[in-house]
């Protein structure tokens, strides 16, 4: 079956996931489509995923970081990550005030026992092994 495509009809835009292993000419485009803040030209030229807004290198972010993805699960969305210059791929790298979705690590930082999920939810300080001493002799 032959499928006749009108020149006369407008051109619709149709997004589509490429793949990156396809890539044959320069890439000028400076979308980012995964949202990440990289480019997928310079995605595609240090051997990220362009599909991916977890696989990007953060020195090579040089547009707006649209994603809402948080990457290490430390509750910090990697955009928010970005502009705090903690590590979106380090769940001990973050700013505890800028924890806005659920924390899906099961990292204890500080080492004191309490999970770093515990310890937000219990308004303790993550970063601070005596936090939840503090916590528990302010309930004696
Ligand atoms: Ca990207
Ligand atoms: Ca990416
Ligand atoms: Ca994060
Ligand atoms: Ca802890």
């Amino acid at each position: 079956m032959e499928i006749q495509i009108q020149q006369t009809e407008p051109i619709q835009t149709i997004h589509v996931v490429y793949d990156p292993s396809s890539v044959t000419l320069a890439v000028t485009s400076m979308v980012d489509c995964d949202g990440d803040g990289v480019t997928d030209a310079d995605e595609i030229a240090n051997g990220t995923d362009p599909n991916d807004a977890c696989s990007y290198n953060v020195a090579d972010v040089t547009v707006a970081v649209t994603s809402t993805v948080d990457c290490d699960g430390d509750g910090v969305i990697d955009a928010d990550e970005i502009a705090d210059g903690t590590d979106p791929n380090d769940a001990c790298s973050y700013d505890p005030a800028s924890v806005t979705v659920a924390v899906t690590s099961n990292v204890d930082c500080d080492g004191d026992g309490v999970t770093d999920a515990d310890e937000i939810a219990a308004g303790t300080d993550p970063n601070d092994a005596c936090s939840i001493m503090l916590q528990i002799l302010q309930y004696q």
